[in-house]
């Protein structure tokens, strides 16, 4: 098990009742305390870290931070950037960031996440691959025992070429999880269009019905299949869990 270097907590007014998106907002606030002047950020995607970006481009307008570079996960988010001024590069120009911070979809005791389930995962993983800190938000709906157990989707990213071979592969490799394999459809305009993401591939969801074993195997094998691109697990990249509940706000670090 992943050792816990350090955590800690803060309350809130017990009598406040707060919706997932305040939650949300203050898993985000959080993170962004730990974002200082001259950083080379990496800015996730997502309706948390939708509320990361917008502080950061708050606290730029206010000059409260300067020289701040964003790295954008998503096209959304690139959108979202330059509409707050947030100055953007890439990974090509800068290949070391400073801190990222992105949401995901569950996260394990270890902060082994699921991510992709909003539609990125691709760009998530490269730049936060290249993060000295990549910090993770969340409400606590996001905690789970075991990555992948949910019952939800585990979202792989495929080309479109020939999708239907690859998601029969993923489906024979996991079939002693029960494992169901799905194309994920544009949730808007044509309902029977599969969804795009930004890299121009389809989006393959896997549902298990047992776990999957050693995560790290089950993640290499998936990209043994040329069809794979990538994966939505992301293990033990996460440095720092922010995770707001009813009961307050906790910061966990590895
Ligand atoms: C993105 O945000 C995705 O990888 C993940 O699916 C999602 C989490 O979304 P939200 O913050 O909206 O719950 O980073």
């Amino acid at each position: 098990p992943t050792a816990i270097m350090s955590s800690s907590s803060s309350s809130l007014p017990p009598q406040l009742i707060l919706t997932q998106d305040e939650l949300k907002k203050i898993a985000a606030y959080k993170a962004v305390e730990f974002v200082e002047s001259n950083m080379v950020l990496g800015l996730g995607t997502g309706s948390t870290a939708k509320h990361a970006i917008d502080r950061i481009g708050e606290l730029l307008k206010q000059g409260k931070l300067t020289n701040i570079i964003g790295i954008p996960t998503s096209t959304k988010t690139h959108e979202q950037a330059l509409s707050l001024n947030i100055p953007l590069s890439d990974i090509d120009t800068h290949p070391v960031l400073d801190l990222a911070i992105d949401g995901a979809d569950e996260v394990d005791p270890d902060m082994n996440l699921v991510k992709g389930r909003g539609g990125s995962l691709l760009r998530e993983k490269m730049i936060e691959g290249c993060c000295k800190k990549f910090v993770v938000i969340v409400d606590e709906s996001k905690l789970v025992d075991y990555v992948g157990g949910s019952g939800l989707a585990l979202p792989v990213e495929v080309v479109p070429f020939c999708w239907k071979f690859t998601a029969n592969k993923l489906e024979e490799l996991f079939c002693d999880a029960g494992c169901v394999a799905k194309l994920r459809i544009n949730a808007d305009g044509n309902k029977n269009a599969p969804y795009v993401t930004d890299n121009g591939n389809y989006i393959i969801d896997l549902y298990f019905k047992k776990d999957i074993g050693d995560l790290k195997a089950a993640g290499d094998a998936m990209l043994r299949f040329a069809g794979v691109v990538e994966h939505g697990m992301f293990i033990d990249m996460a440095t720092t869990l922010i995770v707001a509940s009813e009961m307050g706000v906790t910061v966990r670090h590895k």
